[in-house]
């Protein structure tokens, strides 16, 4: 695909109405309805977060801010993907250079953009013993611990509000037989280290789904089974935490396991959310498609598996670049992986891209209520996230809105998947570029996260 065919999600949607236009100017006001299937045709399950949140699932990417100025990057990123993880802007060594100084700068451009384009954001990473700044590399004891739950604190709090999920800790267990805790600093502080962390971050943002983060825990062996120990404790032992990333880094040597999709199973099992987290599969072709695919299977089969990303876009962004392990080249072109990502997503087939003429008489979407809004909470003390469906009338959308009216006292910290405008009383939820064609009955979900009370009415919805 060419760069100029890689536009920005609203540039996407101004796309599709010009080509509309043309194609109406040119074949008479006749052909209208027909007009009006190719646009609706082209919306649902075309690009991957689509396709994903057809299945109540996200679709996300790592991010790096010094790839937001490249067009083709952020083409691909703002038309294909509708979560964004910080690849390494979000780390310690990143967001407290010095002890006590917080560099919020990259991580906020990466925030900022998913906002502005209806993202949401997977937080990373809290707390690792990896790309530590120098001086908690030389910190230990209860002065590590103390600057371990002074960062989670700081960086948890700056984001309050933000943050779909956190990797509250990241990669804590040794490889290889022992089922072992790593050593490393944090965990020289005490076994209690990560539970601390978990506690921390709930406190500095109750909204944020909490994770644990771990790689070669994909299939049951003995490192997956230490982290399922530990999580099983912890849900006995009331230590919060909400999710488990399989980050997900496959090779020849490291293959998709055979029983990938029972793991997964095995820990939702355990009540909570499961999430691949830094999707990436060394290879090419048809071999490399294959395995995307049962990847996606993998999680679409799993219920509480909520969301899929892959760690980077291209494979130029890759931090393995010479394994070609992403869903689209260097060029931005999309791969088999991709195709094959999309199918799977789709249930085995991708909708065409263009519906067959037809010769069915013009329809115009009366004007009004076009669809209707239903209203779905979950809460905490002096917090909700509000998950909000959309369905279209007979006529199907080209547009929506739904409008929220909040108590008073309650305002709007983030929203997904829509654009609101204002943040306190009555507040409008537009559609983005992606999700705001909807065929006749059809839904789509968009949600906003809050602090005070939830609301309670149903929202209104019209249509255009
Ligand atoms: O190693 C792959 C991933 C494994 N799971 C945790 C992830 O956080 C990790 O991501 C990678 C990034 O993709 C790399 O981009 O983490 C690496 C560091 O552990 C990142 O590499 C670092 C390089 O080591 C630095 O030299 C470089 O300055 O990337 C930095 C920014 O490009």
């Amino acid at each position: 695909m060419s760069s100029s065919a890689l536009h920005d999600r609203g540039n996407a949607r101004v796309r599709t109405g010009r080509r509309a236009a043309l194609v109406s100017a040119a074949v008479g006001t006749v052909a209208a309805g027909m007009v009006l299937a190719l646009a609706t045709a082209a919306s649902a399950g075309t690009t991957l977060a689509t396709a994903a949140a057809e299945k109540s699932r996200y679709f996300g990417t790592a991010v790096a801010a010094n790839k937001l100025s490249d067009s083709t990057y952020v083409g691909i990123l703002n038309r294909e993907f509708d979560m964004v993880t910080p690849e390494n802007e979000m780390k310690w060594d990143a967001t407290e250079p010095s002890q006590g100084q917080f560099n919020y700068t990259n991580a906020d451009r990466i925030v900022g953009h998913a906002q502005t384009n209806g993202m949401r954001v997977r937080g990373h990473a809290l707390a690792w013993h990896s790309q530590q700044p120098g001086w908690a590399q030389n910190l230990s004891g209860s002065a590590l611990r103390a600057a371990m739950v002074n960062h989670v604190t700081q960086v948890a709090t700056h984001y309050r509000g933000k943050i779909h999920s956190w990797d509250v800790v990241n990669e804590a267990f040794a490889d290889g037989g022992s089922g072992a805790r790593r050593d490393s600093n944090l965990q020289r502080t005490g076994n209690d280290w990560i539970e601390v962390a978990f506690r921390t971050a709930r406190t500095a943002d109750p909204g944020a789904k909490l994770c644990y983060n771990d790689y070669n825990t994909d299939g049951q062996n003995a490192k997956s089974n230490a982290v399922y120990a530990m999580v099983s404790d912890f849900k006995a032992r009331g230590v919060p935490i909400d999710c488990v990333g399989f980050q997900s880094h496959f090779n020849s040597a490291s293959p998709v396991p055979a029983d990938y999709q029972a793991n997964l199973q095995r820990f939702a099992n355990l009540g909570l959310d499961v999430q691949i987290t830094e999707l990436d599969i060394e290879g090419s072709g048809t071999a490399q498609a294959n395995s995307f695919a049962s990847v996606t299977k993998a999680c679409l089969a799993v219920s509480r598996c909520t969301g899929i990303s892959v760690w980077g876009i291209r494979d130029t962004d890759s931090w393995r670049a010479s394994g070609t392990p992403l869903l689209f080249d260097g060029n931005g072109n999309k791969k088999a992986a991709y195709t094959a990502t999309l199918d799977a997503l789709n249930g085995g087939t991708t909708p065409p891209t263009s519906a067959p003429p037809t010769t069915a008489p013009p329809t115009t979407p009366p004007p009004g209520t076009g669809c209707t809004a239903s209203l779905s909470l979950q809460t905490w003390t002096g917090g909700f996230v509000a998950t909000v469906r959309v369905t279209a009338g007979s006529a199907g959308t080209n547009g929506w809105a739904a409008t929220v009216t909040l108590p008073a006292g309650t305002a709007v910290t983030n929203a997904w998947n829509a654009q609101n405008s204002g943040s306190t009383g009555t507040v409008r939820f537009g559609n983005v570029a992606y999700n705001g064609q909807l065929t006749a009955g059809q839904s789509t979900e968009f949600g906003f996260q809050g602090t005070g009370t939830p609301p309670s009415d149903t929202p209104s919805c019209t249509a255009s």
